[in-house]
């Protein structure tokens, strides 16, 4: 069976939480690429990504959709249960560009696992249990205000926080302490600089947090730079931004760097490609999370997947973006409950779409 057309839908996605801040920038919501693939029996699959702004990744609205409109037409007449055939045809066509391929990725990995009858976990090796923990990212304001955010978010029932550091780290090491004094000690912290430090301002940070217990994740935007961070600082290390490549992956792993990866889809290019890392990273015995740059409801369902199809002995955590945002792209997700993340049941994705929902 052949894929027979192809669309492209944007949906605006602000959040529900107020703007997010990160590396000193703010954005208001997700601008959201969604794909659709439609096989010659009817069947559609979807596929979405969002980047953060322009700020974040190295990604923005205008361009994925620019990109994505060029591709879309290569999918046409390719078989609609061959997604890494289809993947082979993108990046044949175009070089690079892993976020502009994401959604049409996905879109065929729902496709092909909606004509075959199961859940997209079962294509990625099987789903180990129901559910995924989440955690919830506090974004860089000020101590207490942080330390407020983090107290509500364990109230609504998340165990797993992630507090956006990677601006001034004298003020970071106050934001720290004072989120690590505001929950209890069993919730695991994320110190997330998401690159935004220098080398110097890290070993200032580690230097003055060393008796907190918190992860590190992305302390600087340059290997180089993290590599001596990771052999100063006892800290567990994981890398996000500066995996891209299962090349990046084996470096980090191989120089002791890291102890766990954060894959995010749209940054890798796909469901496909971010599986190969996955599976690779599961093998090196390292602790992972797969979650996105942004998106709605069919972005969470296919981390869902994903996580789900990970052991779980080496699943960190994951994000619910259905609940960053005040707009779902689907109905079937299951609502989250006690901090965890539910696989949604049903082919492919297990979500549907009423592609009359998209205006754009
Ligand atoms: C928390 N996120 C997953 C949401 C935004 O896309 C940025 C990203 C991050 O890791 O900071
Ligand atoms: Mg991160």
């Amino acid at each position: 069976m052949k894929i027979k057309s192809a669309h492209l839908y944007r949906q605006v996605q602000p959040f529900s939480d107020g703007p997010y801040i990160c590396r000193g920038q703010a954005e208001e919501g997700f601008d959201s690429c969604i794909v659709a693939l439609e096989a010659e029996d009817g069947t559609v699959g979807w596929g979405e990504a969002a980047p953060l702004g322009a700020f974040y990744a190295e990604a923005f609205p205008e361009a994925m959709r620019a990109g994505i409109e060029r591709l879309l037409p290569v999918t046409i007449g390719l078989s609609a249960t061959a997604p890494a055939r289809l993947a082979d045809a993108l990046n044949h066509a175009m070089l690079g560009q892993p976020s502009v391929k994401s959604a049409i990725d996905m879109a065929a990995w729902d496709l092909a696992a909606r004509i075959m009858g199961c859940p997209l976990s079962d294509l990625l090796g099987g789903a180990d249990g129901t559910s995924v923990p989440l955690y919830r990212s506090i974004g860089q304001t000020d101590p207490d205000a942080m330390a407020r955010k983090a107290q509500d978010y364990v109230k609504r029932g998340y165990r797993r926080l992630q507090v956006k550091v990677g601006a001034d780290p004298l003020e970071d090491v106050a934001r720290m302490q004072a989120v690590r004094a505001a929950v209890p000690d069993d919730v695991p912290l994320y110190a997330d600089a998401n690159g935004g430090w220098l080398l110097e301002d890290a070993l200032r940070f580690v230097d003055r947090t060393r008796d907190l217990d918190y992860w590190l994740e992305q302390p600087c935007m340059g290997y180089a730079d993290n590599r001596t961070i990771a052999r100063r600082c006892a800290k567990p290390m994981v890398l996000d931004e500066g995996l891209v490549t299962l090349e990046d992956l084996l470096h980090a792993h191989q120089d002791g760097v890291i102890s766990g990866a954060t894959l995010k889809i749209a940054r890798i290019g796909g469901i496909g490609p971010t599986r190969l890392i996955r599976d690779v990273a599961v093998s090196l015995g390292l602790k992972v999370t797969i979650e996105d740059t942004g998106g709605s409801t069919i972005n969470t369902a296919a981390t869902a997947h994903m996580m789900l199809s990970t052991p779980t002995a080496q699943r960190a955590h994951t994000v619910d973006f259905m609940n960053w945002v005040t707009v779902q792209n689907a109905t079937g997700m299951p609502e989250t409950a006690d901090g965890k993340l539910f696989g949604p049941s049903g082919s492919g994705l297990g979500i549907c779409v009423d592609p009359d929902i998209f205006t754009d």
